[in-house]
Order: C-alpha cells, then sequence, then structure tokens
C-alpha cells in the first residue's frame, strides 16, 4: 500500500484528473532486470514519468554516433510498443528522452540512466555505454503493456563486471542461416553480451567462405550423411550442407556492430579439421582420401604439421579470416588433436627433429609440435595486429606470448594461464556447456549431449578463481558460455538450450551485486515477458 499510494497520486498529477484513471492501471518500469544494475535508486515520492504514444528523443546536432544510438532506441520502442517516436537534434535538449555522451566512470561501458518528472536522461561513456542504458530502459518496460507506460524517477548507474562477455554458436555440426545467425545475436544483445564466438569450421562441415581455397566451400560444407543419434553407427544418407557468402558475412559482422557485439571467429587448428581434408587431401598426413564427417566425436585425422604447404593454408585462411573480421581476437581452436597420425608421419617426425623437440614431464615432442602450429598461427595474427585465442590444450607445450587461453575443461587452463601472465576465458564444462541437460528428466527434454546443468547451477559460478591473487586475477577477461549443436538440428532447440541459462550467464558476467537467487527469479520472470514478446523458445523449468 506504502508503495502503491504515491503512484497514484502523482499519475493524477501529472495527467490532470480526467486522464487519472487510465493511467493509474498503467503499466509501471521496473529497473531490476537482468542483468542487474550496479545501482538502482528509486524516488517513490516523485510522480513517475509517463512515456505516452508520441515520444521525442533528443541528441546534441552533429552528434552522428548519438544519434545512431537514438534511433536503435527509437526503433525498438516503436516496434515493441508501437509508439510515434522521432528524434531530434536539439541544442536545448526539450524531449521526454535525452541521450548524450559524457564521462560516467570507468568503463567504457558505463552509463546513467536518470527519471525525473520531465524525462529520462541518458548519458554514456562511449556509443556502447548508450546501448547497454537503452538494452536497461527496453527491459524495465513492461513486456507487451499498452502505452503510456509509467516510468518511475530514479537512477540507474551502471558498468559491467567483465570487458569479455562471450557466447559460442557451433554453425558446423548443424548449420544455421544468416537470419538465424543474427536471432543469436538479438539475443546475446538483449543479454549485455558482447562476444559473439562463432564456431565455424569442424571436421563435419567448413562453412566460411575462403576464396584462394574455393573447394573448402564447394567440397568441405557438405557430408555426405549424418550419424542417426549419438554415434548409433546407423546413418541417414542424407547430404547436409551449408555455408555462408561473404556478403552475408559482412552484413552479420555489421549487424553485430550496430550492437556493439565483436564477432570471434574460429578456424579450430590443428585437428578439427576433417572437412577442409576432404576438401584437399594433401593437407593430411595420410594423403586420405577423406570425408567431410558424418558421426560425432574426435577425429585421427588432422592437419600435418610437417607439411610446408599446411602453414600457408593456414596463412591464406587467416588472411580472409582477418579481412572479413575486424575482431581484435581470432579464435585458432587448438583442442582436441590426436597425435596418432603424426606419431606415425616421416613429415611430422622429420620436422620434430629440424625443430629440435623433445619431450620431457610437461609434454611430448607431439604436443609440442602442434604448439608449433598454434605459433606459427599466433605470429601471424600478431603481425597483423591481432590477438589469438585458443582451447586450453594450447597451454601444453608452451603458448606464444600474447595468446589468451579459453579454458573449458574446468578453470585449471585459465588459472595456469593467468599466472603465466596470460590473459583467460573462463568456460568450463562443468557450468557453461549449454549443450549439456537442462533437467534431470530427460524424457521431456529434446536430445542432449549428456550431463546437466540447470539454470541455478549458471548462476552460482564466481568467475574468479580464489587460487588468483589480485594482480593474477586481472588477467580473466570474462565468462562465456558454448553451445555445440552436435543434437541441435534447428534453431528453435538454439533458442530453448540458451533461454534461460543466458539470463544467469549474463548475470555473473556484468553484475558485481552478491548473489540472490530469489531476486534474480522475479527479474527473470519479468524478462521471459520480453522472451515471450521475440517469439524465443525458453526451457520453463524454472518458471513452474
Ligand atoms: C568438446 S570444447 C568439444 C567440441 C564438442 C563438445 C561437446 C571443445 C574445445 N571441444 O568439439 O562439440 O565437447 O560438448
Amino acid at each position: 500500500m506504502k508503495r502503491i499510494f504515491p503512484i497514484l497520486l502523482c499519475s493524477a498529477a501529472v495527467l490532470g484528473t480526467a486522464g487519472a484513471k487510465a493511467v493509474d492501471t498503467a503499466p509501471r518500469a521496473d529497473f531490476h532486470v537482468v542483468p542487474l544494475p550496479s545501482s538502482v535508486t528509486v524516488d517513490e515520492a516523485s510522480a513517475p514519468f509517463s512515456l505516452g504514444r508520441k515520444v521525442v528523443i533528443a541528441v546534441a546536432p552533429a552528434s552522428p554516433e548519438v544519434k545512431r544510438e537514438a534511433e536503435a532506441l527509437a526503433g525498438e520502442l516503436r516496434r515493441l510498443w508501437n509508439l510515434d517516436i522521432t528524434v531530434e537534434e536539439s541544442a536545448t535538449g526539450k524531449a521526454d528522452i535525452r541521450m548524450r555522451l559524457a564521462d560516467t566512470g570507468t568503463s567504457p561501458e558505463a552509463y546513467t540512466l536518470k527519471v525525473t518528472p520531465s524525462g529520462i536522461d541518458i548519458a554514456g561513456a562511449t556509443p556502447a555505454a548508450l546501448f547497454r542504458a537503452a538494452g536497461t530502459l527496453r527491459k524495465s518496460l513492461p513486456a507487451g503493456a499498452e502505452a503510456p507506460l509509467l516510468i518511475p524517477c530514479g537512477e540507474v548507474t551502471d558498468a559491467p563486471r567483465f570487458a569479455y562477455r562471450g557466447a559460442h554458436l557451433d554453425v558446423s555440426r548443424h548449420f544455421f542461416p544468416a537470419d538465424s545467425v543474427k536471432r543469436f545475436i538479438d539475443m546475446m544483445a538483449l543479454h549485455n553480451l558482447n562476444k559473439f564466438h562463432w564456431h565455424i569450421t569442424d571436421d563435419q562441415g567448413w562453412r566460411l567462405p575462403v576464396e584462394s581455397w574455393p573447394l573448402l566451400m564447394e567440397k568441405g560444407s557438405v557430408r555426405p550423411a549424418t550419424v542417426i543419434g549419438h554415434n548409433s553407427g546407423v546413418y541417414d544418407s542424407v547430404p547436409y550442407g551449408g555455408h555462408y557468402t561473404r556478403d552475408e558475412i559482412r552484413d552479420i559482422v555489421a549487424y553485430a556492430a550496430d550492437r556493439h557485439i565483436d564477432i570471434i571467429p574460429e578456424i579450430d587448428m590443428p585437428g578439427h579439421m576433417q572437412a577442409a581434408l576432404a576438401a584437399y587431401p594433401e593437407l593430411g598426413c595420410t594423403g586420405g582420401p577423406y570425408e567431410v564427417w558424418g558421426m560425432w566425436g574426435v577425429s585421427d585425422d588432422v592437419l600435418c604439421a610437417g607439411n610446408d604447404s599446411v602453414y600457408k593454408f593456414i596463412d591464406d585462411v587467416l588472411t580472409e579470416v582477418i579481412s572479413l573480421f575486424p575482431s581484435e581476437y581470432v579464435h585458432v581452436g587448438g583442442d582436441e588433436c590426436p597425435k596418432v597420425r603424426w606419431e606415425q608421419c616421416p613429415k611430422c617426425q622429420q620436422r620434430i627433429k629440424e625443430l629440435g623437440l623433445t619431450a620431457d614431464s610437461t609434454a611430448t615432442a607431439e604436443q609440442r609440435l602442434q604448439s608449433h602450429v598454434i605459433r606459427h598461427a599466433t605470429e601471424f595474427l600478431a603481425s597483423h595486429g591481432r590477438k589469438a585465442i585458443g582451447w586450453d590444450e594450447t597451454l601444453e607445450g608452451g603458448l606464444a606470448p600474447g595468446a589468451v587461453v579459453m579454458s573449458w575443461r574446468g578453470v585449471d587452463g585459465a588459472i595456469e594461464a593467468a599466472r603465466a601472465g596470460h590473459d583467460a576465458i573462463l568456460t568450463p564444462t562443468s557450468h557453461f556447456y549449454f549443450d549439456y541437460y537442462q533437467s534431470e528428466d530427460r524424457s521431456t527434454e529434446p536430445d542432449a549431449f549428456g550431463s546437466y546443468i540447470p539454470v541455478s547451477k549458471v548462476y552460482s559460478f564466481e568467475p574468479i578463481p580464489e587460487e588468483l591473487t589480485a594482480d593474477e586475477a586481472k588477467h580473466i577477461l570474462g565468462v562465456q558460455a558454448n553451445l555445440w549443436t552436435e543434437y541441435i538440428p534447428v534453431f528453435s532447440q538454439v533458442e530453448y538450450m540458451e533461454l534461460p541459462r543466458m539470463a544467469a550467464l549474463s548475470e555473473l558476467q556484468w553484475s558485481s551485486a552478491p548473489k540472490d537467487w530469489d531476486g534474480f527469479l522475479q527479474r527473470v520472470t519479468r524478462l521471459a515477458g520480453h522472451y515471450r514478446t521475440e517469439g524465443y523458445r525458453y526451457a520453463p523449468h524454472i518458471f513452474r
């Protein structure tokens, strides 16, 4: 009752008694969104601001970057609440919503959102900060409601805990067309994520256009058949393929950039390369023939590390990757590379000799050969101003300076990397493999990889390992969830596996607040209203 009284009072005050009845029951915004902002203060004593059907957003003249963010917010308010919005360049700034750049804190994504009875002031350190502020405003508003929308007076000040807030999508095992990839990017933007790790090549299909090696697309993007179920040994005999064009990739990169999301493409090497070997068998140790793989798992056939043309292949592919993706980071894989072929391969053994690689208690000669391949790719990227990320196996046999470690087999890889002065990203299978089941009762779930990661488990994760000193902990760039798609043939299932686990992920990535599961549950329940307006398919378990 205490809470409601001032609202009734002020709505009448704002709109006069004639309009009071409609406004009394008007849907009310709530700044306690997902991910939870650093600070939310609500001034219950002041009249809430009423956002009517007609809205003006003002930006300072000659500030095209701010105007772009204002237009983006206008687009969302139009699309979701059917508001009639104009963006004006106005020096006096008289408007319902005012947006500007300002020094708002230490993070480039820090913003403030201030609501007074006369309107909403959004200030951010950068365009990205304005975008996050607009996202908070959007999530604060009640999904599916009709204008006028009441927005309580108060202030949100906010900044992310981690600069790297990732989500990964595997488009090799199953292919998702450009529109679906954009939908994935939309889901990321809704949760303040900013790094899209695009797993675009693997044994089961090469999806990236590479003009200098055209058979990668022609042959490497289609597998002749796919195994049924979990490597049952029975195949469907249906060719399965798909790849992106260069134009589609450029378009997706621009779409992500508009949402302040960088795309980090992964060229998984020297293992997980059977699709490339099917196209160019001379890149393998045995010379093939190879097929684009139709089963799941880890293939023994990998790039031949003793073959000079393999290094040329890597340079050529990375050259095209760099030309398509402006991202600071490029992922070079490095996971699950069996050494059985290299052990038998005269060229690989010769290369081991030439390089003087020897086994010791920390690594075999073949692990050091893998480290040589990854070092080659890392140095190639560095010479073009880019940074390499590799899965934690890249620690075996030594890491090139500046390489970033993505720790997936637990958190030990991140600890080791941080102690050695390398940056690290956490994505342990225990909490962030969203291809794992969301319920212990598998009978009602779509087929999944195995194991069990409920939303509460994701939410419980603390990103900074206790073992690290404060200085070492600075190397933890952030957290990421991975979606491997062996058992995910359609995009609606991508949505189901991501949501609402992505909400819990986003809290760890963004929010510095102490954990509060009950509070999170209330907030994510409101967020699910936004999932419904977007038509996202989400897992229902925590809402029951
Ligand atoms: C491990 S994580 C893989 C993927 C599989 C995934 C299934 C990693 C670097 N490699 O190739 O798809 O497990 O959960």
